[in-house]
């Protein structure tokens, strides 16, 4: 009897383990709807909710769905509707403000009864509100205060992949790419499903399947046809799919001796191309393109301009209403100017030549998505073109996917930033409201991949979220975003969300401090940018080397970009520009970025440069030894398994931060020859040690 009531007794533990494991697969979703495996329902138990469909799409039925499986019992009837319905359009309600994709949620009468109405011009608008409903309630707010009203401000809010067709992604830190290539068209993953309701339940209605990287193979009927499986299983959810284009394909397709964009036959040939793609994606998006940057053939091959090879493409497109998106990213190993201005000084000439349907991408800095950065001049400095930003979501220089970062203050201080024309911010330039452009457009270079929690971490899924939201409205702060996004994810417990939300607001900055603050910048190893190597000087191409960033010497270290030196800051608007070109007047947390200055500067916090970077950087790691208290602190309170696997990468980034700081004080310290202040301690390893930590087969480098 003892053994049975032993074994009952285990096996209700197991039972109540499975119910309360939880891997992440359902994201901040929690009212279940995951295809690929049955998933527990967080939502309420009851009489199933009524819900009714007028004017059934497959895309009106999808909203109904998720109204139903996830609404109180008990609330009044729902009914999702678009507003040319004649019994909606009736109801005069001010749909006109709501454009293609906006929504309404509000209590009506309706033949005679009330319910709580759901719409949009379009059936995607009404779906968009179906999920803003879901996030009121999960957020506290009841059917009573389901008041709400959104129109996106931005017309095309894409993920882009960087993932390779065999399988690998590029910076991707969350398992193999999605797209199981091999199987397309014929298999489709119902993860396809789960990852297009994701994305609509935050407005992403765009995604670029392949990296910007591209092979021409993406482009040959094979994989046209697999794409276009994609693009089925997507369009329900409102998702359009986009290819990067390889600019060399009419050479390695077409059989043709050049892409020179201004060859009739080359254009013939994309023509062609664009018409055999909209045969079987006859809602194809467009083009996203990666030119004549590290290696990637385009237009300047042929002494063309950018202009003529975007121009060339959207030619192609424009008959079937697509869209080319051309990245500013370029910088030349023929160029010996400062990396920092290259993008700007080839792109701004073109300013006001491009077609009205290409949009130019511009990272959100002139590097390279380190972990702070000023915004890019071209913010502000190409008002005749739509310029759509570039965030990358994925962590490739801020810990990859173990270490917690929130990237919604990153996104937030860009956004924010003035570019120095009048009150005109990057937010402004971005959505199109500062030179009434209405081709918008903001990228977030995915973080997901096949990971069971699809990030490689819960904390991830953050950043997917907060790009999402603020690729809807670009003036959403990141800390609302956070508690949303902590109170559907975590549930209701205010210990947690509170927790969670403290955690993540400074954690971005603490990847700063223990990476390098005050403007430094580039400091990673080699290649696959895993940990740092502030020494690395004998590379190639001298931009490829962290020495060209920090300039470290006996007396000082930082970027002149002052007119003493590359005179980038003269790429700013005039307030900003002179705002810039004085140390004094420059935020120290840009400092290093713009100016070269003495170790000893006197520094606002009173103390020298030198101890202020090395305060920073004990700041940077005794963060993620706070954050690791916080977490314990709530252990009882959130399911086993994401506590344990975030405790554990908590573990892992408080390692890490430690060594990127001992690495970097000790080749600081060999090049100041400055001693540590008082109290502060040593670096664990010599130099020779730091310097000798050498790591293969490192994710995402390929
Ligand atoms: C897709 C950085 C990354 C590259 C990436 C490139 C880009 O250089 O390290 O992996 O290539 O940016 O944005 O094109």
């Amino acid at each position: 009897m003892k053994a049975f009531s032993g074994l009952i007794g285990a096996v209700a533990l197991l039972l109540a383990g499975t119910a309360h494991a939880d891997d992440g697969y359902r994201l901040w979703l929690r009212h279940g709807g995951e295809t690929a495996r049955p998933a527990p329902v967080d939502a309420p138990a009851g009489a199933p909710m009524t819900v009714a469909v007028r004017g059934a799409t497959p895309t009106l039925r999808l909203a109904a769905d998720e109204l139903a499986r996830a609404m109180p019992a008990g609330t009044m009837p729902v009914t999702v509707a678009t507003a040319g319905d004649a019994g909606i359009a009736a109801l005069r309600l001010p749909f006109a403000a709501l454009g293609d994709e906006g929504y309404l949620v509000r209590t009506v009468t309706l033949d005679g009864k009330r319910t709580l109405l759901i719409a949009g011009n379009s059936d995607r608008g009404t779906l968009y509100g179906a999920f803003a409903l879901l996030r009121h309630l999960a957020t506290g707010g009841t059917t009573s205060t389901a008041a709400l009203t959104s129109a996106p401000k931005v017309k095309l809010r894409v993920l882009n992949h960087w993932d390779n067709l065999d399988g690998t992604v590029e910076r991707g830190y969350a398992g193999q790419s999605l797209w199981d290539w091999w199987t397309l068209p014929d298999l489709k993953d119902p993860r396809y499903t789960d990852y297009a309701r994701a994305n609509a339940s935050l407005g992403i209605n765009g995604t670029v399947l392949n990296n910007v990287n591209a092979k021409a193979d993406s482009l040959t009927p094979r994989y046209i046809a697999k794409a276009a499986a994609l693009a089925d299983v997507f369009r329900p959810w409102g998702i359009k799919v986009y290819l990067s284009a390889r600019f060399s394909a009419p050479i390695e397709l077409g059989g043709l001796k050049t892409a020179d964009p201004r060859d009739p036959a080359v254009a013939a040939w994309w023509k062609a191309k664009a018409d055999e793609i909209y045969r079987a994606i006859p809602d194809f998006g467009g083009f996203l393109v990666k030119a004549n940057s590290e290696g990637q053939p385009g237009p300047r091959d042929y002494n063309a301009s950018h202009a003529d090879g975007a121009n060339m493409l959207a030619a192609a497109v424009r008959p079937h209403g697509g869209i080319v998106m051309w990245r500013a990213f370029v910088y030349a190993d023929t160029d010996p100017t400062d990396r920092a201005k290259q993008a700007y000084s080839e792109f701004k000439p073109l300013d006001g030549t491009f077609a009205d349907n290409v949009l130019v991408q511009v990272k959100n800095g002139a590097i390279d998505f380190q972990p702070r950065e000023p915004f890019h001049p071209l913010f502000g400095a190409m008002p005749k073109t739509p310029l759509m930003m570039e965030f990358q979501i994925t962590k490739e220089y801020l810990g990859f996917a173990t270490h917690l970062a929130y990237l919604g203050p990153l996104f937030e201080e860009t956004l924010a930033a003035k570019t120095g024309r009048g009150r005109e911010t990057v937010a402004g330039v971005v959505d199109g409201s500062s030179e009434g452009h209405r081709l918008t457009g903001m990228a977030g270079v995915a973080n997901i991949g096949r990971d069971r929690d699809w990030s490689g971490s819960t904390f991830n899924q953050a950043n997917w979220y907060a790009f999402g939201r603020m690729a809807w409205d670009p003036a959403l702060p990141a800390e609302p975003l956070a508690r949303e996004w902590a109170q559907q994810t975590f549930g209701g417990d205010a210990r947690v969300v509170d927790t969670a939300v403290a955690m993540m607001m400074g954690s971005r900055e603490a990847v700063v401090d223990y990476t390098g603050a005050l403007g430094l910048a580039h400091l990673m190893a080699t290649g696959h940018h895993y940990g740092p190597g502030p020494w690395v000087s004998d590379l190639k191409r001298p931009e490829w080397n962290p020495a060209y960033y920090h300039k470290a010497d006996r007396d000082g270290i930082g970027f002149d970009r002052t007119k003493t030196g590359s005179n980038a800051v003269a790429q700013y608007a005039a307030p900003i520009a002179r705002q810039l070109a004085d140390p004094k007047t420059t935020p120290e947390r840009d400092l290093l970025w713009f100016h070269h200055v003495r170790w000893d500067r006197p520094m606002r916090s009173g103390k020298t440069l030198w101890q202020d970077l090395v305060a920073h950087y004990d700041r940077g790691v005794g963060y993620v030894a706070g954050m690791r208290r916080q977490w314990d602190g709530v252990r009882a309170l959130v399911d086993a398994e994401r506590w344990q696997k975030t405790a554990d990468d908590l573990a892992v980034q408080e390692r890490e931060a430690r060594w990127w700081r001992d690495a970097s004080l000790s080749y600081w310290m060999s090049v100041n020859r400055l001693p540590l202040p008082a109290g502060v301690t040593p670096p664990e390893h010599d130099l020779a040690w730091y310097r000798a930590q050498h790591f293969d087969y490192v994710p995402g480098h390929y």
